[in-house]
């Protein structure tokens, strides 16, 4: 688990993230699309955005981006007590949007990524290691959870 100091750091970037949470959301799918094309292809609904333009101009990705960082501002904030806000989020993933164990860890670095960039003053080294932590934690309760329901992941 993380320290009370630990969690303090992660909570204190995500005071700097929640207030546009759209805008680092739509980073973040962005940047995983452009690194792991695979990860894209997991996407129905973005499947056929094919250039960098469209990505940034689509109003789904930015509406998904902020989904996608709503949920996980909501698991943070239970401190590793987030029981309630993984189970249905694995079993979405693992039944129906089949997303392995490895895609959840490359969108943890895209996630320290573009937090560093945007608030480098604010993020620093210790900051980033207790994200790493805390996203670590988050993704081992989901393979574990993945493994009762039978995905390998
Ligand atoms: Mn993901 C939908 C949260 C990582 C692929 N994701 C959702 C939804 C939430 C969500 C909330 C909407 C409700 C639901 O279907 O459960 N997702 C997350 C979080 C992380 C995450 C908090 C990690 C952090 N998701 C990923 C990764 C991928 C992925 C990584 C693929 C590489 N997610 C999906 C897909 C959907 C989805 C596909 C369904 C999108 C749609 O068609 O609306």
């Amino acid at each position: 688990g993380l320290t009370e100091q630990e969690w303090q750091k992660v909570m204190d970037i995500w005071d700097k993230v929640e207030p546009d949470l759209s805008l680092h959301g739509q980073e973040v799918i962005i940047r995983m699309f452009q690194n792991h094309p695979e990860t894209q292809e997991r996407f129905v609904k973005f499947k056929n955005l094919k250039t960098l333009d469209e990505m940034k101009n689509s109003e789904e990705v930015k509406k998904h981006g902020t989904t996608v960082l709503s949920a996980l501002g909501k698991i943070l904030k239970q401190k590793g007590s987030h029981e309630a806000e993984l189970a249905p989020l694995a079993q979405t993933h693992a039944n129906k949007h089949k997303i392995p164990v490895k895609y959840l860890e490359f969108i943890s670095e895209i996630i320290i990524g573009v937090f560093a960039e945007k608030h480098s003053a604010e993020f620093g080294a210790d900051g980033q290691e207790a994200m790493r932590k805390a996203l670590e934690l988050f993704r081992n309760d989901m393979a574990s959870k993945y493994k009762e329901l039978g995905f390998q992941g």
